[in-house]
């Protein structure tokens, strides 16, 4: 685990820090797929297609607002961590991220983030691995 005292709060952000690719930076991004939480772990480098997510997850999903991101991983934006949430939550995994070596996801804190194999995350997030961005 890394602490930045500038912040990792963004993405880019945390690639300026780590002084990484952009695409190295995982987003945990909490979407309500019907009425259920659900994480889209996203290159940071890419945006996510909302409609691929839904056929990912196979129903509509909106954004979450910051007091469900809460409820639903334990944390806050900015720092929500790709696995470890504090409820169960079905992770989407962006397949873009699996092209890098390492990558860098939060470590539950806006200042803080941790180096793992793409692989691994999927692993330990029990991630189903789709095609999520934009344009691809
Ligand atoms: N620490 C960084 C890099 S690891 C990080 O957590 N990035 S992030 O992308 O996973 O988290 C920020 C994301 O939270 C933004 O991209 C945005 O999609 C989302 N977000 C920001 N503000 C809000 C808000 N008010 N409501 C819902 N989602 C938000």
């Amino acid at each position: 685990m890394k602490q930045f005292p500038a912040g990792t709060r963004t993405a880019v952000d945390a690639a300026n820090a780590i002084g990484c690719d952009v695409g190295q930076i995982v987003k945990s991004l909490v979407f309500v797929a019907a009425d259920r939480p659900v994480v889209a772990l996203v290159s940071g480098a890419n945006r996510l297609d909302e409609r691929r997510l839904e056929l990912a997850a196979g129903q509509p999903v909106r954004k979450a607002g910051a007091e469900v991101v809460r409820a639903a991983t334990g944390y806050s934006i900015g720092g929500v961590p790709p696995f470890g949430h504090a409820t169960e939550v079905p992770v989407f995994m962006d397949r873009d991220l699996l092209a890098h070596s390492v990558v860098w996801a939060a470590a539950g804190r806006p200042d803080s983030v941790f180096e793992i194999d793409p692989e691994r995350l999927c692993e330990l997030s029990g991630a189903v691995v789709a095609d999520l961005k934009v344009n691809s």
